[in-house]
């Protein structure tokens, strides 16, 4: 196991020499900010990430997220160009050392929340999902701004777009994305890099968009379209865990061979469809930490790790889920509890 720590490059408040004071930090985990999704990244964007972690004792083995466009989820007709360019990124970042890429594939939204700075009974604050409140959003004309929104689309993008998704049931989103896999796994092959699905969060589908990265048979199926370990998984506890019928320790061990990258964060359940982030001990949720850790260290996962969204300790302001007080927390009870599982 690698422990490692998002990064949003040099911009980010919590900069690498902090990171690099947490116990036991291998990485980071970061991307090329720069560039719209589809477009080819630079080598020189690519080193000079891998050089500032290096002068800083942290390696660079991991990327979050190269992007998918909207036109290969769609499955459109410039997808195939878009895809090559994506194979292009794949070659270029497993030749400048990168190991694993995190990569989604959720028509037009990231993650979602309804809250961004939810009040914890202990002073701190931390986000926050309630469906009702979220379809009560209209994204067409609500003027809130949410956690995984693109914030680039128009609201005429973004109508066009939701009446081009109108014609993709679940189905076809599967053919797209099962095209777009066979074209870019030979490439990851090839270059020494392991593709990581990150999986739908929440796991359902959200404002009449498909969404497939969701429990553990249609986990089983991705895994299934390009049997090769190449093929991979992000196993992100949290956003698989907002279903309960998701079984994460059962999960985490039957997929721990190709769990490539493993996002460990607690969220507590609080009623049907609705959640809320909190620490990341077990007592502090709804998920069984130490269950999911011993079940992926079970299974044989040697992948790497990487504390979640934290809440904002300690007055700590700055990018939702992305402070370091409570990451850094996060990061050392992950760590401890490894070493605790591995000595057995
Ligand atoms: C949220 C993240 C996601 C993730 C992407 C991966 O905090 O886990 O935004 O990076 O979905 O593509």
């Amino acid at each position: 196991m690698k422990m490692t720590f998002r990064w949003y490059g040099e911009s980010d408040p919590v900069t690498l020499e902090k990171i690099r004071q947490i116990p036991r930090m291998s990485g980071i985990v970061s991307a090329v900010y720069d560039v719209s999704p589809g477009e080819i990244w630079s080598r020189e964007s690519i080193a000079h990430i891998k050089e500032l972690a290096e002068k800083n004792g942290l390696e660079f083995e991991v990327v979050e997220s190269v992007p998918v466009p909207e036109e290969i989820k769609l499955g459109g007709q410039k997808a195939p160009e878009l895809i090559e360019n994506y194979c292009e990124n794949i070659k270029r970042l497993g030749q400048a050392g990168v190991r694993c890429v995190c990569y989604n594939f959720m028509p037009v939204f990231d993650w979602l929340r309804s809250e961004l700075e939810r009040p914890g009974a202990d002073g701190s604050n931390a986000l926050a999902y309630d469906e009702a409140t979220v379809l009560s959003m209209n994204p067409l004309t609500s003027e809130l701004s949410l956690p995984g929104w693109d914030e680039s689309y128009t609201k005429d993008g973004l109508r066009a777009l939701l009446e081009r998704y109108s014609q993709i049931d679940e189905e076809q989103l599967w053919q797209n994305l099962s095209a777009f896999l066979k074209s870019v796994i030979p490439v990851a092959e090839r270059y020494g890099v392991n593709m990581a699905i990150h999986p739908d969060d929440p796991p359902w589908g959200i404002f009449g968009l498909p969404r497939i990265i969701t429990c553990e048979k249609n986990l089983e199926r991705f895994l299934s379209i390009v049997d090769s370990p190449a093929n991979g998984l992000t196993f992100c506890t949290g956003s698989l865990g907002a279903n309960p019928e998701n079984d994460l320790p059962t999960m985490a061990k039957k997929f721990a061979k190709r769990i490539h990258f493993a996002h460990l964060r607690n969220i507590r359940i609080t009623g049907d469809r609705k959640f809320e982030e909190v620490g990341h001990p077990t007592e502090c949720g709804s998920l069984d930490m130490y269950a999911i850790v011993k079940s992926l260290h079970e299974g044989g996962f040697d992948g790497y790790v990487r504390p979640d969204h934290g809440r904002m300790i300690w007055g700590e302001t700055g990018r939702y889920g992305y402070g370091l007080y409570d990451r850094a927390l996060g990061a050392t009870y992950l760590t401890g509890l490894f070493e605790a599982i591995e000595r057995g």
